[in-house]
């Protein structure tokens, strides 16, 4: 399978790309890198050492068949499409969008930023796939937050919701209403009407993971060479709930729990977002189906649970502080995640005892930390 790998220099398309090389496939990855450049312009550095992708790419020889190509897919659409056309893939996964609802939400050049780079970037490929008459199976990395995070229709299902029209008495299925809570969260909805349009007019094979926070650091893979390690982020913008969390649990930070903690979200390892991708792309939905919907999550907690359970393990101090996010103070939630379990997914969880893995991660790299960073700046 020739797969090219869009954003696959960042935190979670990199281990996935070395999977997928693992696993025979012919590689391609194209990326910006301006997931470092914005590490550079906020100063915070990921924790692990991550090397430039030349050297990352040449130390992954020893695993598959992985290549690069530097594209800036939202502004560059000529370079783009030479890359499309040359390459001939049978499935693209799409990581290259700005990921961080806090970055979106800093200030008018984020939101503008988040929302023209994704929108651009994702439009582009579709448009251009077109010109090209190229038809690969699409994966695109969405996320829970275009649910929104409560329990008005039940348990979350994939995408899809069964109603009642009162007014005919019909039973139809409607794709699940959006509802984000941040700037980047509303790229990803937007993301998904557009992609609901390629599919109709020009029947593309869509998959959208509709992924939870993810947490963890290295893979197998990532931790087999020093060259390969996996970024870790810890700051207010980019560091994800639970890292940071495992993060100033190990440094003695008091835990920056946001409001009363109620907040109920989902997780998954960063090793199960690389399988997951991994399953998605060798199982393409018809020509002409709707889009195909997974629920990318192992498991649901609150962050409230998450801070008591680091507390408990090893006796750091919780702060709880005032919300910065404009979000429910608490919430519950319950996702169906049937779509991948199918496939053969079998979900790693918190219980698993990762956590010490990723406290041996903070510990070799403590020396790095910038304790100036955990704050987060945005405010919404
Ligand atoms: N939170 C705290 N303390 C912190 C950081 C966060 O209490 O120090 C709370 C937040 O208020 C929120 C929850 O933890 O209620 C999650 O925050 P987060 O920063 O870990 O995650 P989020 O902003 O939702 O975004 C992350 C990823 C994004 C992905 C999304 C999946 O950055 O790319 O799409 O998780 S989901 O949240 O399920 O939509």
């Amino acid at each position: 399978m020739k797969a090219l790998i869009l954003g696959g220099d960042g935190f979670c398309g990199w281990p996935t790309s070395l999977h997928f090389a693992a696993n025979g496939c012919e590689v391609l990855i194209v990326d910006n890198l301006s997931r470092r450049e914005i590490m550079e312009r906020l100063s915070a550095p990921s924790l692990t050492p991550i090397r430039p992708i030349e050297r990352r790419v040449e130390a992954a020889q020893d695993i598959g068949n992985i290549s690069f190509k530097f594209c800036d897919i939202a502004n560059d659409p000529e370079q783009f499409k030479a890359i499309l056309a040359g390459f001939n893939a049978d499935v693209i996964v799409h990581f290259a969008e700005q990921r961080s609802a806090p970055y979106s939400m800093l200030g008018g050049t984020e939101r503008s930023y988040t929302v023209n780079n994704n929108l651009s970037g994702t439009h582009n490929l579709f448009s251009l796939l077109v010109e090209l008459k190229q038809y690969p199976h699409i994966v695109h990395l969405g996320t829970m937050g275009v649910y929104g995070y409560n329990d008005d229709f039940g348990e979350i299902p994939e995408g899809y919701l069964p109603i009642t029209v009162k007014q005919t008495n019909k039973d139809i299925v409607i794709p699940y209403p959006t509802n984000p809570g941040s700037i980047y969260h509303m790229t990803k909805c937007l993301d998904h009407t557009l992609m609901q349009f390629y599919a109709k007019n020009w029947g593309f094979r869509i998959t959208d993971l509709h992924q939870g926070i993810v947490w963890g650091t290295d893979t197998d893979l990532t931790a087999s060479h020093e060259d390969l390690i996996n970024r870790f982020d810890y700051d207010g913008e980019y560091g994800t709930v639970l890292n940071r969390f495992i993060l100033q649990a190990q440094i003695g930070h008091p835990l920056t729990v946001y409001g009363s903690g109620g907040q109920a979200r989902a997780f998954i390892h960063i090793q199960d977002t690389a399988r997951c991708v991994y399953l998605a792309a060798g199982c393409p939905p018809e020509v002409g189906a709707p889009i195909q919907v997974f629920n990318q999550i192992s498991e649901v907690h609150t962050v409230g649970d998450l801070a008591r359970l680091l507390h408990k393990q090893t006796g750091v101090d919780i702060a709880y502080h005032n919300n910065p996010r404009k979000e429910a103070a608490e919430n519950s939630l319950k996702v169906s995640n049937q779509g991948l379990c199918s496939l053969g997914f079998e979900p790693i969880c918190l219980a698993d005892n990762l956590m010490a893995e990723i406290s041996a991660t903070v510990g070799k790299y403590e020396n790095r930390l910038s304790r100036s960073t955990i704050q987060s700046r945005a405010r919404w």
